[in-house]
């Protein structure tokens, strides 16, 4: 569903690389129902980022939500919806955290320009348009914006495994419930815990530790490709997967197929007890979310049913 993956390694940011640079492609979305503004702006801003327009809020939030632009240069003074609406949408809208507003207007006074900030702006250009001010202004809220995102990024990941980490995971986890609820939609839930892991540290040191949760990590990852699916490490040795719209028999060949996997990374682990190689269990949760339901219980149902994985000789993936 489009939602924002971290990418492969901690602190690479979006872009090409060029001579170990890193040149982010920054798009601008300029919304004005004059078309002459957004020409002038245009060529302003054009070698700034990728620039793209709408005529109306209305067509402005619909493409903001497709392309998620990093600044949006919007107007006050607009037919219909007018640039406060817009922003309010903006603002409401978790999927644009990362589009920050300037209002460009008209009106100069002090109390309009407070008006703006006040409303969640980044920042307010005055008309009639100054090239040099308008680009600086860009250029100072671009920089920002990559800062943010880049925090953003780190707040969310796991920093051994570059995975997401268990805060971004409840958070996903409780908007993803509900709303599977709201659609009654089946939802699967998989939690993975490495076995005798403690044992593996013990033979191989700490470091190679780190590294066998790293290929853990990384085929987790490998493995949630679908639109939606969210791999995270949950802490230490147990990591959690959410497969959206996922019925009870998808989720169980995802667990036995997700098992064999770990177990075929062939990392060496002669003191595990069920394989002489690192292997894991899995505590499985699927439901179609009833008025009741919570995301709470589900995981402490996928964290039962992965006690029962450990009972019953570990290796093995259990609803
Ligand atoms: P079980 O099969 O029952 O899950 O046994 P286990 O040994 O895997 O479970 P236990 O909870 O006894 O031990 C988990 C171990 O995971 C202990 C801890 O030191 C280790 N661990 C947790 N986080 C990390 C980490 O980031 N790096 C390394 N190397 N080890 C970690
Ligand atoms: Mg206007
Ligand atoms: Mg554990
Ligand atoms: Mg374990
Ligand atoms: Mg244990």
């Amino acid at each position: 569903d489009g939602r924002p993956r971290l990418r492969r390694r901690a602190g690479r940011a979006a872009g090409r690389a060029r001579g170990g640079q890193v040149t982010p492609t920054n798009t601008i979305l300029i919304i004005d129902d004059s078309p002459d503004t957004i020409r002038l702006l245009s060529a302003m801003v054009r070698e700034q980022g990728r620039v793209l327009f709408a005529t109306s809020g209305a067509a402005g939030l619909e493409l903001a939500k497709v392309q998620r632009p990093q600044l949006i240069l919007l107007d006050v003074e607009m037919q219909g919806m007018d640039g406060f609406a817009v922003n309010e949408q903006i603002r409401r809208d978790p999927d644009l955290r990362g589009s920050a507003v300037i209002f460009v207007t008209a009106q100069s006074s002090p109390e309009a320009e407070i008006a703006c900030l006040d409303a969640g702006a980044v920042d307010f250009i005055p008309k009639p348009l100054n090239a040099a001010v308008v680009q600086a202004r860009v250029r100072t809220h671009l920089r920002l914006q990559a800062a943010l995102t880049a925090l953003d990024e780190l707040a969310n990941q796991d920093g051994l495994t570059g995975l997401y980490n268990r805060r971004y995971f409840d958070r996903q986890l409780a908007a993803e419930f509900a709303r599977h609820r709201r659609h009654q939609l089946p939802l699967g839930l998989a939690l993975i815990d490495v076995d005798d892991f403690k044992l593996f540290n013990d033979r191989y040191g700490h470091q190679r530790g780190d590294g066998c949760l790293q290929e853990v990590a990384e085929a987790l990852r490998d493995g949630a490709r679908r639109p939606g699916e969210l791999a995270a490490r949950y802490g230490g040795e147990e990591f959690v997967v959410l497969l959206p719209n996922t019925t009870p028999d998808a989720l169980e060949r995802y667990g036995d197929w997700m098992c064999r996997r770990i177990g075929a990374l062939g990392i060496a682990h002669p003191g595990a007890s069920a394989a002489p190689h690192v292997t894991c269990s899995i505590g499985l949760c699927a439901l179609l979310p009833g008025p009741d339901d919570t995301a709470e219980a589900m995981l402490h149902a996928a964290d039962m049913a992965l006690y029962r994985a450990k009972r019953a000789g570990r290796n093995r993936s259990v609803m």
